[in-house]
């Protein structure tokens, strides 16, 4: 159980931050198999990465471009079997059940990447909504936030991480006019303290800040600070296909596949078999949900 005060500090402010959501024996596991995944990424051996230069899928497919993510962590053919073990295990999923106020049976596996440092250049991305545009009228962000229930989002940091930038509250109201000033257009922040109500989310490692992510947000990469941060989501499945957009525009095809079917069935601890099994069929039917139909992507690039 986490204290209610943090609940309630999610629910008013959209974001809170959770210590020890990884165990002591999976730390270093997990900052071996990133330092893995990373070096792969940064050759060009996992294409599927997010570039400098682009903001928001899609993302670049060239070979020789600086990175500053890692797509798809639990993907088979990355063979590192800790990633889908963390994302399924307990202490994740029993906060995610109380942030979302479900039970096991209704949660719904989606995103899980990692966010790192890009190792050429300085890079950031502008103050954004994830599923809501910039240029979205008054009307049309009250009618987005209203709907925006059903999923968490995290980042848990594997070394100390002074990236993301929030503004608490935002999830639930509209911009105010000075607010809108500052995430209208494409450009990333000159500084991030020139927001209004903005505060800087400092993160130790181990530490996971848990936010809804329509809370108004921006983030700045510094080539110099190492970063292995862990970036998921998980959903509600009684939120129907209102995640599909954020979640498919990343492109998920792979999760359908047998072989990761196999991966899942290959967990040797039963209930968490079951667990992550279940979680998979819930995303397989928001999935066949939209029924085929291109939905698009959720922000300009
Ligand atoms: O780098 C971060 O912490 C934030 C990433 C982000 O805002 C996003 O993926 O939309």
């Amino acid at each position: 159980m986490i204290p209610a005060n943090l609940k309630s500090h999610y629910e008013e402010q959209g974001y809170v931050i959770i210590p020890a959501l990884i165990s002591p024996s999976e730390f270093s596991l997990l900052q071996e198999a990133c330092a893995r995944v990373v070096e792969k990424a940064r050759q060009g051996e996992w294409m599927q990465r997010r570039t400098v230069g682009k903001q928001f899928p899609p993302f670049d497919n060239i070979k020789d471009v600086d990175v500053w993510g890692v797509q798809h962590l639990m993907h088979p053919d990355l063979g590192e079997p800790i990633f889908l073990k963390w994302y399924t295990g307990d202490r994740l999923v029993e906060v995610a059940k109380e942030l979302l106020g479900c039970q096991e049976t209704e949660l719904q596996m989606e995103l899980f990447n990692l966010l790192i440092n890009p190792n050429r250049s300085n890079f950031a991305l502008r103050w954004h909504r994830d599923d809501v545009r910039e240029n979205a009228s008054e009307e049309e962000e009250r009618k987005a936030l209203d709907i925006w229930h059903h999923g968490i989002q995290w980042n848990t940091a594997l070394y100390r991480d002074a990236c993301l930038y929030v503004v608490p509250g935002s999830h639930k109201v509209p911009r105010t006019p000075e607010q809108r000033k500052h995430s209208e257009t494409m450009e990333p922040p000159k500084n991030p303290f020139d927001m209004p109500g903005m505060i800087q989310v400092v993160l130790q490692p181990g530490e996971t800040v848990v936010y809804n992510s329509n809370i108004i947000h921006c983030a700045t990469y510094d080539c110099r600070a190492p970063r292995a941060t862990l970036h998921g989501c998980m959903g509600d499945m009684r939120g129907g296909s209102s995640r599909a957009r954020n979640i498919l525009q990343h492109g998920l095809e792979w999760m359908e596949s047998e072989k990761f079917g196999r991966t899942m069935e290959s967990i040797e601890d039963e209930k968490i078999r079951t667990r992550a099994l279940m979680m998979w069929d819930s995303l397989l039917k928001m999935k066949q949900g939209v029924n085929g139909v291109d939905i698009g992507f959720s922000l300009s690039n």
